[in-house]
């Protein structure tokens, strides 16, 4: 007998095979009825299903449905369509599943089973594998059912397209005894130095950063017939926080880079310099991604199929009453009541999602500039082209564009921040009486006293579980990814109060502009990025607070980016699943640490230990910031945000009375030189399997 779990996790095991045959790594077998059958196999999916019986180690009976779903819109989407939670029609599709999946009472898994093995015969299998995860993220009885890595369910999202022609060779071979060799994804694939932004290509389309990105929008959908699966404590708010040290990052490696900050995209009019060829195929159409030639420009779309139907001019107009909103500091319901506009109403306005309080007169600025960009090929579905890799979670960070459009949505963002509406911190609000940082540095594990070092990685990722129609037995794809020596901050602490709590906040941001000139704050502000946030006891008199990288509440292990998750790896953090599934959503620990310079980059290291009785929160089992996951990013499962400050705190507004950062300094607080330097050398993971 399979236990319910294990047999839900096989639904996630090579999505584009039929479920007559075997599953997962024991060759588990569904034991499929009439009713688990879809036109295809009609006539003779018993037999095969029986016969495939034969050679099955296992075999996973279902309980027959006693009503079969209707699913009238989601069938309409072909098996071999691309899906995109950007295009409405594939939205409402999703919806629908979703609300289908979460319907079935609690506790009754069998049904819930046999409804999964249902969807996932009949439905595309993206879309499927979108709603599986949702509704596995968001039922109560399934928080231990694991969330594949979806690079390993989907790697052609992820990698290469040449990869999988040597893979299905590899696998052919390894079966008949020859040992498994690593597939080799060169770091240089999509185009040469020729294109200046090809030197951001290591984090554009690194797979980690990839993976955080989709699993974010998963943990933080927009739209669900159920309200309670959008309506997350401060979403909103997440989704302007979560971005914007996305654009902060970037703009930092693009310093690292020789490049200027990358520039917003608002005249929409303008052509587009910036081309992208992914080189991508798509295992589920079997075709590439559309790429995107230089200098193209926006056009209306009017492609019924994906149910879009939008004007550049309504972008425009809709653009005008978010400005309104911002410039007024009021939000105009649907209703015709206001409301006082605050960041939480606003990221719901701007992405947007359906607790957007009027999106008649705000429109989906956000989500409709990614249908915008990902469809200048084919505006109208003349040539039958499905969307560029712009309109999908999975791929899109890999488009320059992304950040060409995320400025200019995190512009919006910095805009209210920058109005009266919202007010500057008061001295009180920054302070702690009585704590005082007397010292705080870097060390890293190899030596270097406030350097950080960072280098190449060469990491395998299996690729087997999405290798359809080859034969078993794990598959390696090889890549090379940046990553950093491991170190820890130690904080000196004087306090001269009472023992009490403190959070500890600690950014990074790079110590000079594009023309190595020293930062107005009111422009460094936007640059620091979050490297660790977390909660201590702070005794009187003399402290030593030590914390290491790979505690950050920013990022998730390296093992959980990586590796499959029924193989536990050995990182302390490898929590139990309900947590990964939910802060799974982190950034990878290897992308933690900016670039730097082989010449070293000076950064400046900000510490803060802000007052705890203006930060805690009433989480009803008292837990707080100290715990392990990525909280900064992900929040906590059915809590509250852990934090009560505004996300980004102290740096998400501009100060009245700094002008730079050593101005903003208070005895709380803590300003130090580092460094951060390259080593050009790429260096294998002593993880790999294949070592
Ligand atoms: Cu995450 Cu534009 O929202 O991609």
């Amino acid at each position: 007998m399979v236990d319910v779990v294990d047999s839900l996790k096989l639904l996630f095991d090579r999505p584009n095979e039929p479920m007559l045959s075997p599953k997962g790594d024991d060759n588990t077998l569904f034991q499929l009825t009439e009713q688990f059958l879809n036109e295809d196999y009609m006539n003779n999916g018993i037999e095969i299903n029986n016969r495939y019986g034969e050679m099955a180690n296992k075999v996973i009976p279902l309980k027959e449905l006693s009503q079969l779903p209707q699913f009238n819109l989601a069938r309409r989407l072909p098996a071999d369509a691309e899906f995109s939670t950007f295009l409405p029609a594939h939205q409402e599709m999703a919806d629908e599943v979703i609300d289908e999946l979460l319907s079935v009472p609690e506790n009754q898994l069998q049904d819930f089973l046999s409804l999964c093995v249902y969807a996932r015969v009949n439905l595309n299998p993206q879309l499927f594998n979108y709603c599986y995860s949702v509704a596995l993220m968001h039922r109560k009885d399934t928080k231990n059912v694991p969330i594949q890595n979806f690079a390993e369910t989907f790697p052609s999202k992820f990698m290469d397209s040449q990869v999988f022609a040597q893979a299905r060779e590899s696998a052919a071979v390894s079966a008949q005894g020859a040992p498994r060799v690593p597939i080799i994804i060169p770091r240089d694939y999509t185009a040469t130095d020729l294109d200046v932004e090809h030197r951001l290509a290591y984090f554009r389309e690194d797979i980690g950063v990839n993976l955080h990105h989709w699993h974010w929008h998963l943990v933080y959908p927009f739209s669900a017939r159920q309200r309670q699966v959008v309506d997350k404590d401060r979403r909103g708010e997440l989704f302007f926080y979560m971005h914007q040290q996305i654009i902060a990052r970037y703009n930092g490696e693009r310093l690292n880079n020789a490049l200027a900050r990358v520039k917003k995209f608002s005249n929409w009019d303008e052509p587009i310099p910036e081309g992208y060829f992914p080189k991508l195929d798509s295992l589920t159409t079997s075709r590439g991604w559309p790429p995107r030639q230089a200098n193209m420009v926006w056009q209306n779309l009017n492609r019924p199929i994906d149910g879009l139907n939008i004007t550049v001019a309504d972008m425009q107009r809709w653009r005008r009453n978010v400005e309104e909103a911002i410039a007024t500091g009021i939000a105009q319901r649907a209703d015709g009541t206001t409301q006082a506009l605050d960041i939480d109403t606003l990221g719901n306005i701007i992405e947007s999602s359906i607790l957007s309080p009027n999106p008649q007169l705000y429109g989906a600025l956000h989500n409709n500039g990614h249908s915008f960009a990902a469809y200048m090929h084919d505006p109208t579905h003349r040539y039958l082209e499905s969307f560029s890799v712009m309109a999908d979670e999975a791929t899109t960070m890999r488009d320059p564009f992304f950040y060409r459009w995320h400025a200019f949505v995190d512009d919006l963002f910095q805009r209210f921040k920058e109005s009266t509406h919202v007010r500057s911190y008061t001295r009180s609000e920054l302070e702690n009486p009585g704590v005082q940082i007397t010292s705080a540095r870097v060390e890293s594990s190899t030596g270097g006293q406030n350097t950080l070092n960072t280098f190449w990685t060469q990491s395998d990722v299996d690729l087997s579980r999405g290798l359809d129609f080859s034969n078993r037995g794990p598959v390696y794809a090889r890549f090379t990814h940046l990553n950093h020596r491991p170190f820890q901050y130690v904080i000196d602490v004087n306090n001269t109060g009472n023992a009490r709590r403190t959070t500890v906040r600690i950014f990074i941001a790079p110590k000079f502009d594009e023309r190595n000139l020293p930062w107005a704050l009111s422009d460094q502000r936007k640059m620091f990025i979050e490297m660790d946030k977390f909660v201590i006891p702070l005794n009187a008199g003399q402290n030593t607070i030590v914390r290491q990288s790979t505690q950050s509440s920013v990022t998730i292990p390296f093992e959980q980016t990586f590796r499959n998750l029924s193989q536990q790896g050995n990182d302390p953090r490898q929590t139990d699943l309900t947590s990964f599934n939910y802060c799974g959503c982190g950034w990878p620990q290897h992308m933690l640490v900016p670039k730097g310079t082989e010449a070293g980059t000076q950064y400046d290291l900000f510490v803060m230990l802000s007052n705890y009785d203006l930060d805690s929160v009433n989480n009803p089992d008292g837990s707080t910031l100290s715990c392990v996951e990525a909280s900064s990013f992900c929040g906590l499962k059915d809590k509250l945000y852990p934090d009560r400050r505004s996300m980004g705190y102290p740096f998400d507004r501009p100060s009245s009375t700094a002008a730079n950062i050593q101005d903003f300094i208070l005895p709380n607080m803590f300003r130090q030189d580092i460094t951060i330097r390259l080593q050009n050398v790429t260096e294998q993971n002593p993880k790999n399997p294949t070592n």
